[in-house]
């Protein structure tokens, strides 16, 4: 029997987060070997591991996978995440997509915007979008269907990649949701899902907020 999925990836969120989420929301269990020092990161490059000399990397099924959306659709392949045809599966790319974006520029927000002002500029920008270009599609998306889900009527990528970054969004400004209680209720709704209430609580592989000190140790590695 093939063993647990093995994440290699420094212990925070970046890239890796939302393969923790995907795997997490499906319930496989899976290892983490983090990259604590140059030296470590070397060590995986010189072994032939990392295909493009960089992490995330994973190792599933006897493969070693890198870049985070190829390991991403891997696993809702997998795990049929990816809807019943190539139609349902067409919705979910662009959902999952737009909520990728917007969940990428949190990501990168504590990375790219080291100064408080331009980091406040920035946040203020991201909240715009998310409440003038992203959270109203999916607020029509569930108004218009009226289902739990937002493909197919079953849980796909897409509904986990939006709570994941609806709740990245959330740490920002809490009360971002208040416009849009369709998307509030999916928020609540997804939470309550077992595997998924299980990774929100504390102790799960889920990692907090990356802070200074962490962007400080992950430069050390990668730079
Ligand atoms: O999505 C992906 O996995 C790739 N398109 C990008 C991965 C990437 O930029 N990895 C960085 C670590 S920071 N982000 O996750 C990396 O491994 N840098 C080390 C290097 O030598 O380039």
């Amino acid at each position: 029997m093939a063993g647990k999925p093995k994440l290699h990836y420094f212990n925070g969120r970046g890239r890796m987060e939302t393969i923790r989420w995907m795997l997490s929301a499906v319930g496989v269990e899976f290892e983490e070997q983090f990259i604590e020092s140059k030296a470590d990161l070397e060590k995986l490059k010189k072994d032939g591991f990392l295909l493009f000399q960089q992490v995330p990397m994973v190792e599933i099924d006897g493969m070693k996978l890198v870049q985070s959306r190829a390991i991403l659709n891997y696993i809702a392949e997998k795990y049929n995440l990816s809807g019943k045809d190539i139609k349902q599966r067409a919705l979910i790319d662009m959902y999952s997509e737009g909520a990728w974006d917007l969940g990428e520029m949190v990501m990168q927000l504590p990375w790219k915007y080291i100064d408080p002002n331009e980091r406040e500029k920035e946040i203020i920008m991201i909240l715009g979008k998310a409440n003038g270009r992203y959270f109203p599609v999916f607020e029509k998306v569930l108004k218009d269907h009226g289902q739990d889900f937002l493909v197919g009527n079953q849980l796909s990528r897409a509904d986990i990649q939006l709570l994941e970054t609806t709740l990245a969004i959330e740490e920002l400004k809490t009360d971002v949701l208040s416009k849009f209680p369709l998307l509030k209720a999916f928020k609540t709704r997804m939470s309550n899902i077992p595997n998924i209430k299980k990774f929100l609580q504390p102790g799960s592989p889920r990692k907090p907020p990356v802070d200074e000190k962490m962007v400080a140790e992950a430069i050390k590695v990668f730079y």
